[in-house]
């Protein structure tokens, strides 16, 4: 590993904050107490901006507009077309502020900025533009139906949606919540996190100048435990999608039961295995290794952070592993040379760190890291743990953060139990030429998504979410735009029918 942190820096230009207020009804506002936040940059640990905080009468303010939005305004009405239009163009508004929207993750979450500007927000504006080819296409079945009845179905937008939202991806999770929504016909009430409100102001203005009607999208930005947990128990709120902890997931629908039984989606922690047999390409596959384990700093859901590897080629596997980790980059993620920029904020970065002396305490291996990165910043080493057993902690929770554990098997029916033996399901990697291995391993494995082969092969059109307390309801693809719909079933009777 190299630890950029010398005078070669190169130039950086840090955008100009210009979006600092709440997004209500189509204007920016400050919150009703006139109380803001701090959003710190992880690279330095200093003040970016302040942010105004929105609380529980900022959340009813906003439900209220995009309430009259769905009730009475213009936008579930719309042909499918002419929503299709809109998004479209709010599409394109993306494309062209490309730089400065992942300038703007970047100094929030620490995310590298070269891929923010040529993969995270040009992925954003495709899932805003595959959502909106769908807008025109949303239809039910005509039924034949037993008796002398016919009948058929409509399918309806589920009305005002609150999405509450991490900061791990705040422009593709913008997207991947907003566009499925905005597509079927619902209006929306968002809350990105604390740590990265600056991207989703800067969503909430491209909207209104794509010709979003006011009301349609609102943004409040502020904490979980006020603003979040006042749209989760909001009576006026038909449906909440959620991505961020198992923990915050129990509250949101705890609060959804005990208020109007809203349905939510829960998109939650992971603990995901990569399997790796013996007749995989070594060199490959620890390329696939690394990067699904220290991708974004490790701060993804689907984080292969389980890697297990047959007994035939571990130590093979291991060499090359500690040769591709020396050439990786930690340092500013504005330097496009840099492959791993700091922790998205302290909390996190701790909480990392104390795993790693778990690790270290509980008696596995260090091949390579083990600690924080002595420059200023939210920077951690990227750290491979070997010789790693089931029961330690570090291959039972969640780390979020660039620390991999390695762990060795033999047969398959072995490892098919132990990559099971998870309170977690929401990815795997099976990595084989072996076709009837491959098939059993993906059937086996109790996930919400399998890659073979392949690590991190994301597309609009594939349904991503979990299995057991990695939550349930799915984003992207066809099944999110349905989750955002409900089925209205009309029937009458046939002409000369007894009915
Ligand atoms: O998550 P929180 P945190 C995991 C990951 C990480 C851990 C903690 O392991 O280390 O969670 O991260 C809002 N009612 N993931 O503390 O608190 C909050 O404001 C309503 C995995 O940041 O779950 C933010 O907008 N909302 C994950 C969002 O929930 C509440 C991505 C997520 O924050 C709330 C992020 C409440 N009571 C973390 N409390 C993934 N699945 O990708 C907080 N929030």
């Amino acid at each position: 590993m190299t630890v950029e942190n010398g005078s070669e820096k190169p130039q950086i230009s840090v955008p100009k904050i210009k979006f600092t207020k709440l997004f209500i009804n189509g204007q920016f506002v400050d919150s009703i107490s006139g109380n803001t936040f701090e959003t710190i940059d992880p690279r330095t640990e200093e003040v970016i901006a302040n942010i105004a905080e929105g609380d529980k009468e900022d959340v009813d303010l906003a439900v209220r507009a995009a309430r009259e939005a769905f009730d009475s305004g213009p936008w579930p009405r719309l042909p499918g077309c002419e929503r299709r239009r809109i998004m479209l163009k709010f599409a394109d508004l993306i494309d062209e502020n490309v730089e400065e929207l992942a300038a703007l993750d970047t100094l929030d979450a620490g995310k590298l900025h070269i891929l923010g500007k040529t993969l995270e927000v040009p992925s954003a504006a495709e899932t805003i533009r595959y959502y909106a080819g769908a807008a025109d296409k949303i239809h039910g079945s005509t039924l034949k139906m037993s008796r002398e009845l016919q009948g058929y179905t409509l399918r309806e937008p589920i009305g005002v949606v609150g999405h509450i939202i991490p900061w791990n991806f705040p422009s593709q999770m913008f997207a991947m919540k907003v566009g499925p929504a905005l597509a079927a016909g619902c209006t929306v009430v968002v809350k990105p996190a604390e740590q990265t409100p600056l991207s989703a102001l800067y969503y909430a203005h491209l909207a209104k100048l794509a010709g979003i009607p006011n009301g349609v999208l609102n943004v409040v930005t502020g904490y979980g435990h006020t603003a979040g947990a006042a749209i989760s128990s909001h009576m006026d709120i038909d449906k909440v999608s959620f991505t961020g902890s198992t923990e915050v997931g129990r509250l949101i629908m705890q609060a959804a039961a005990t208020s109007n039984l809203k349905p939510v989606t829960l998109e939650l922690g992971g603990k995901s295995p990569i399997i790796i047999f013996n007749d995989a390409d070594v060199d490959k596959v620890a390329d696939l290794a690394l990067q699904g384990t220290l991708f974004n700093k490790g701060e993804i859901c689907v984080a292969g952070s389980r890697v297990f590897v047959q007994e035939g080629i571990y130590d093979k596997f291991l060499a090359k592993l500690s040769e591709k980790v020396k050439s990786w980059v930690v340092g500013d993620p504005f330097d496009p040379n840099v492959h791993q920029g700091p922790q998205a904020d302290k909390k996190q970065y701790d909480k990392i760190l104390s795993f790693i002396e778990l690790g270290k305490k509980e008696g596995a291996t260090l091949l390579t890291g083990g600690k924080a990165c002595d420059m200023k910043g939210y920077y951690i080493e990227p750290t491979i743990f070997t010789d790693v057993a089931d029961d330690m902690t570090i291959a039972k929770e969640e780390i979020f953060g660039p620390v991999m554990s390695v762990l060795k098997f033999k047969t398959v029916e072995e490892v098919i139990k132990r990559a099971n033996a998870t309170k977690y399901g929401l990815a795997a990697g099976v990595m084989t030429n072996d076709l009837n291995i491959a098939n059993t391993v993906s059937r086996s494995i109790r996930a919400g998504v399998i890659w073979i082969n392949c690590y991190f092969a994301f597309d609009k059109d594939l349904p991503y979410g979990g299995y057991k307390m990695s939550g349930f309801g799915r984003d992207s693809g066809m099944e999110s735009l349905n989750s955002y719909l409900q089925v209205k079933s009309v029937a009458m009777p046939i002409y000369n029918s007894p009915w």
